[in-house]
């Protein structure tokens, strides 16, 4: 596991608002929600970054997507609509390095991305 914010987050030691777990994935609310509903799918294998995964990560990659579209459907935003979003790296304004999707929902989001 590796030493991050998140690694805490899946082995409890620092408190998060859990909202989803299954084997692979857990899903808790993000601390600076950036939209009504802001939740983070994080792996519970550690990989830094998008740029880390390797073929070997495909089915976990797939997994990571899936748990955000159910819970989206769940929570009854799916009809609405919702986006996914993995920033990777410096430019990708990535700060945990711990990979994980935000599921952001709950009001019309802009496009393109500032
Ligand atoms: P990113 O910029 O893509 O690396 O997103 C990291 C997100 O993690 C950011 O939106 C804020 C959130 N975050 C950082 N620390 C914590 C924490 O301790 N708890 C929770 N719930 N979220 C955190």
């Amino acid at each position: 596991m590796g030493d991050t914010i998140f690694g805490k987050i899946i082995r409890r030691e620092v408190p998060a608002d859990i909202v989803f777990e299954n084997d692979d994935v857990l899903g808790f609310r993000d601390l600076n929600p950036q939209a009504p509903v802001h939740v983070l799918f994080i792996p519970k294998k550690a990989l830094p970054t998008l740029d880390d995964a390797g073929p070997g990560d495909a089915e976990l990659l797939g997994k990571l997507q899936l748990a955000a579209a159910e819970y989206a459907r769940q929570e009854g935003l799916a009809e609405q609509g919702y986006r996914t979003v993995i920033n990777c790296n410096e430019h990708g304004g990535q700060t945990v390095f711990h990979l994980h999707v935000h599921l952001l929902a709950g009001r019309r989001l802009g496009w393109p991305p500032g």
